[in-house]
């Protein structure tokens, strides 16, 4: 059975080594959030196309949730002695793959053929698609004014209050080659427990790839990253605040109901399960918190236990 998976970065890449655990990784198809790709040193970093990429090559830092594991910060050193700006921590083996990008993209080359080129040289089994080719990049206002995410999340940690998010650049976007496809023709599409506003909704946006959900015979499920009211980690719930949907499971499946068949979500959230049955999602109750690889895998079986019922 083949399965297209949504993703974006820490949360995704547990789930996806749970699922290619659980189901040959040649069987997968991953469409990658582009919305948080950024500019540093006048590199081009993909943080969540190489999150998945590193975790499905086995080089993921699990401790941090991204980045190379074991990585030196020689280089950022370096460049914070010769007076640069050294907030977005960039690891040295984890720059030789943003050089690489750089490199091919400045060469003409399209994001899609370099994450191919990458991910098949590291290993990862599975297919990895950006949502886009395109410029997509999410933008939070904050009281400061207009901020990118990786400004927002990474340089101000998150604690600037929320008041718009935009997708710049989605609306002339255009899905990545295959992604319309990945979507038409798969057995099952699962939205991993990723951030549902700066991870999915940069994904969502691109027009075409909402609509292929729409139109697909495939069963569509999400697995819900806000449990008990809370995200699992990041600033999701304040996200989801700013763009008026309650922050719980709830909240996720409005976002997504146009197209959601199931949500999985976790035990402690199991009143929610007739609302959601309400918004026509049917609930899949099970234990979602991922604290270690016995339990990504047994969330990845659940999830695909509950699509083949
Ligand atoms: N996250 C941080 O919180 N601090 C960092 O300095 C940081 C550096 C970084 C470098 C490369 C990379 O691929 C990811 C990095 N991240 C960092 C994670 C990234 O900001 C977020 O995980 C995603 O954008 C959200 O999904």
């Amino acid at each position: 059975m083949h399965i297209t998976a949504l993703a974006g970065g820490t949360g995704a890449a547990k789930f996806l080594r749970g699922l290619t655990t659980a189901i040959p990784p040649e069987q997968v198809t991953v469409i990658g959030n582009t919305g948080d790709d950024t500019l540093i040193w006048g590199l081009h970093i993909s943080p969540d196309l190489d999150t998945v990429t590193y975790a499905l090559a086995g080089i993921l830092d699990e401790t941090k949730g991204w980045g190379v594991r074991g990585d030196s910060f020689r280089c950022l050193a370096a460049m914070a002695a010769l007076g640069r700006d050294t907030w977005f921590n960039l690891g040295d083996r984890d720059l030789a793959t943003h050089l690489l990008r750089t490199e091919r993209l400045r060469a003409g080359e399209s994001l899609s053929k370099v994450t191919e080129a990458i991910r098949r040289a590291l290993g990862a089994r599975c297919r990895i698609l950006p949502a886009t080719d395109s410029f997509v990049r999410t933008r939070v206002l904050t009281p400061q004014g207009w901020l990118g995410f990786q400004e927002f999340f990474v340089r101000e940690k998150a604690l600037l209050d929320v008041l718009d998010v935009i997708y710049d650049g989605a609306d002339e976007a255009r899905p990545a080659p295959g992604v319309v496809e990945a979507i038409a023709e798969a057995r099952a599409v699962i939205v991993c427990p990723s951030n549902p506003i700066t991870s999915i909704g940069p994904i969502l946006a691109v027009p075409g790839i909402a609509e292929a959900l729409t139109a697909t015979r495939a069963k569509v499920v999400a697995i819900s990253p806000i449990v008990g009211g809370a995200p699992v980690s990041g600033p999701a719930g304040k996200l989801m605040a700013a763009k008026g949907l309650p922050v719980s499971a709830l909240g996720v499946a409005q976002l997504y109901s146009a197209w959601l068949d199931l949500l999985v979500l976790d035990t402690r959230d199991q009143a929610l399960a007739p609302e959601l049955l309400g918004l026509g999602v049917r609930p899949v109750v099970t234990d979602t918190i991922m604290t270690d690889r016995r339990r990504e895998v047994a969330l990845a079986r659940a999830v695909v236990e509950a699509l083949g019922s």
